[in-house]
């Protein structure tokens, strides 16, 4: 950077001996000790950067969903107490000891396993985006919230650990006519979704951790399915019995809700798969621009069919683009991290990010998404998003078809 630019930024010789100044109290005392935080804890600086829900939407406490805050969270990794939290029953507590999947139905050997059956398969690690069909619901027909918080924290993205799947049902035998599989939960709500088997042999983890440690309770405690790159309803969480057989269950989770409704009346069902998507997360109604000059567009992006192959900005409401960088690691089904540096003239903008992925799928406009999917839809909106960027700073979320 020009010493012009930095000297803007306060990093003058005179600034920096000046800082010296400022060294704090800390300099004078005794810290923390090591016994304070057996588990350790963000700053208490930083308790703003929580996940937060909006009353209005939950049924109950039990029956809810809570969102991750992606504006203040760097890289593509969520801290583990900020993965967003959907539940149908709340979230129960189940000690691992006792815990059981129970494999049957049209399988040569029905077994049940015990979480320390299930390592002894080979363990795999991999980076997976979590993100709910009804991410984006919220502003289908226009913005409902100012917060990308509310517009798109309905996603989240870990390092899952866990055992493959297709690795423990060969294990058990599939017999002829094995199409699709019942996979139920060990929670209040009996929460249960049919899978293709395709998609199971493919790759689905029975998954026991995340980023480095034991799942969550809110993440399903202590077992969990986790099919990478679809809606996360069918991400079981608790998950207790797998049942194989040669027809969907039609359950409540994927009839009455889980499907899209269409103008024509039909609704199409099981749609798994998460559509290209992306938003930008700096500037935004979080993170307002503080001044003109040196600025960095910075944002997050993904899909459920593979890689991110580009990432466009605009600053004109999508009249011309410019091409973001994409940060290393950009990898499958998983969530990538773009930037493009910028100069603001402190003039007003509407800033807008368009996700390509290695299927060549980009995202629709906010008049396209409707136009497929219809006026009254709630899941996979993945239109473009637009932040109208004032002089002051402050960013608005704004619908520009
Ligand atoms: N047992 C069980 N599994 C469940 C759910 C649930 O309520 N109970 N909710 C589903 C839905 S709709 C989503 S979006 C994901 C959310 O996973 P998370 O709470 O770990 O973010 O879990 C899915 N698996
Ligand atoms: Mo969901």
């Amino acid at each position: 950077m020009q010493a012009a630019a930095l000297g803007a930024l306060g990093a003058t010789d005179a600034g920096l001996a000046r800082a010296a100044s400022f060294l704090p109290a800390a300099r004078s005392a005794l810290g923390a000790g090591v016994d304070a935080h057996p588990y350790g804890m963000p700053s208490a600086h930083e308790k703003r950067v929580v996940r937060r829900y909006l009353p209005w939407m939950n049924a109950t406490t039990e029956s809810s969903v809570s969102f991750t805050p992606l504006a203040a969270l760097e890289g593509i990794i969520t801290p583990n107490g900020l993965h967003f939290a959907r539940h149908h029953a709340g979230a129960p507590d189940i000690a691992p000891c006792a815990h059981r999947l129970l494999i049957h139905g049209l399988v040569r050997r029905e077994l049940v396993f015990t979480l320390e059956d299930l390592r002894r398969f080979p363990i795999v690690s991999r980076f997976h985006f979590l993100e709910c069909a009804g991410n984006g619901a919220l502003q289908w027909r226009g913005p409902q919230s100012n917060a990308v918080q509310f517009t798109h924290g309905m996603i989240s993205c870990c390092q899952w650990t866990g055992v493959r799947l297709g690795d423990v049902l060969r294990h058990c035998g599939l017999k002829d006519g094995a199409q699709w599989l019942l996979c139920e939960s060990a929670d209040g709500a009996g929460y249960a979704r049919s899978l293709p088997l395709a998609r199971a042999m493919d790759d689905c983890l029975l998954a026991f951790a995340q980023n480095g440690e034991a799942l969550r309770p809110e993440q399903g405690y202590p077992l969990r399915l986790l099919v990478p790159g679809c809606e996360g309803a069918a991400s079981i969480k608790w998950l207790a019995r797998i049942e194989v057989g040669d027809a969907p269950w039609m359950t409540r989770e994927e009839t009455a809700r889980y499907s899209d409704l269409l103008p024509s009346g039909k609704a199409r069902l099981f749609t798994l798969e998460q559509q290209v998507n992306s938003v930008i997360t700096h500037p935004s109604p979080e993170n307002p621009l503080r001044g003109k000059g040196a600025q960095q567009i910075s944002g997050l992006a993904w899909s459920g069919r593979g890689r991110i192959r580009a990432v466009d900005v605009s600053f004109d409401g999508g009249v011309s683009w410019r091409e973001a960088a994409l940060e290393e690691p950009v990898l499958p089904k998983c969530l990538t991290r773009f930037r493009l540096p910028f100069d603001w003239d402190g003039k007003e903008m509407l800033i807008q990010s368009r996700a390509m992925d290695e299927t060549g799928e980009v995202q629709p406009t906010y008049a396209q998404n409707i136009a497929t999917k219809g006026e009254t839809g709630i899941y996979h909106n993945n239109s473009i998003t637009t932040w109208q960027v004032a002089r002051s700073g402050e960013a608005t979320h704004v619908r520009l078809d």
